[in-house]
């Protein structure tokens, strides 16, 4: 069975990694059996979480799993696109994955005392007090390093959040009153899509970034439809700076297909 690493649930969302949601909902959309189990980057094949492990392959980025998964398992949630669609597809996926995210990640780790708090909170909270505390110095560091590096970081906070507030009205324009983003059936880039909103509009990080995001409602209505369809047991809007999501916070669970 492909066992899934990722980061524990919290915030009544599927994982405080965007990347984590992205592999999770693309294996419930595929209707793909597999378990979690927790982790942390460090463990990671490429350093960086989620990775899988299926048989005697070991995988880490995101983008790699799926072309794993198509390759062995099909693709059922891609084959219906034209090549034109797939190439909106890889596109917007870039924005998502590239561009939007790290102005998520600046709302988490450099803008205020309070959103680093609650975010310490779920990505180190899991963890014994020494690992933890070393954790999340090392890691904040370590992402406002990337984030000067993407150059995203260099910018000011006015200036990163109204890219970012593009990137939320170009995303909000394209999906308009479709239910899915490529039309009437999911496909890999809705979770992309879903990992990267539900964990700007659903979960208790505050920013101008969320307050925009959520004046997009059907932007917050695609969120809570695919958190319904791949996620019945997270219901939607009982988010918590301080707790655990109900389910496998700690440890391993099962989701097998029946
Ligand atoms: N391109 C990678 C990005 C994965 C990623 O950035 N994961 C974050 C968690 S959301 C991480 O593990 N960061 C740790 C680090 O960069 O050191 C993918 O698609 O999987």
């Amino acid at each position: 069975m492909i066992v899934l690493y990722q980061f524990p649930r919290f915030w009544g969302i599927p994982n405080p990694s965007q990347f984590c949601v992205k592999i999770e909902t693309y294996l419930r959309l595929a209707q793909l059996p597999y378990r979690t189990e927790t982790a942390i980057p460090f463990q990671a094949p490429l350093g960086k979480l989620p990775f899988i492990v299926d048989g005697d392959r070991k995988i880490g980025d995101s983008r790699l799993i799926v072309e794993h998964l198509k390759t062995t398992y099909g693709d059922p949630l891609d084959n219906w696109l034209s090549p034109g669609q797939k190439g909106i597809a890889v596109a917007l996926q870039r924005l998502l994955e590239e561009h939007l995210y790290w102005v998520g990640m600046l709302t988490r780790w450099d803008y205020s005392e309070r959103n680093w708090r609650v975010n310490r909170q779920a990505i180190f909270g899991w963890l014994p007090p020494v690992v933890r505390d070393l954790g999340a110095f090392y890691y904040r560091r370590r992402i406002k390093g990337q984030l000067l590096g993407h150059g995203l970081g260099r910018l000011s906070e006015e200036a990163a959040f109204a890219l970012g507030r593009e990137d939320i009205d170009a995303l909000a324009e394209f999906l308009a009153d479709k239910p899915y983003f490529m039309g009437d059936r999911p496909c890999s880039l809705d979770a992309s899509a879903y990992g990267i909103l539900v964990n700007t509009l659903g979960c208790p990080i505050e920013s101008p970034l969320k307050d925009h995001a959520l004046t997009r409602t059907h932007l917050v209505d695609y969120c809570r439809r695919l958190q319904a369809e791949c996620f019945p047991e997270l219901p939607w809007g009982t988010d918590s700076a301080e707790r655990p999501a109900s389910g496998d916070a700690i440890g391993g669970a099962v989701h097998a297909v029946v």
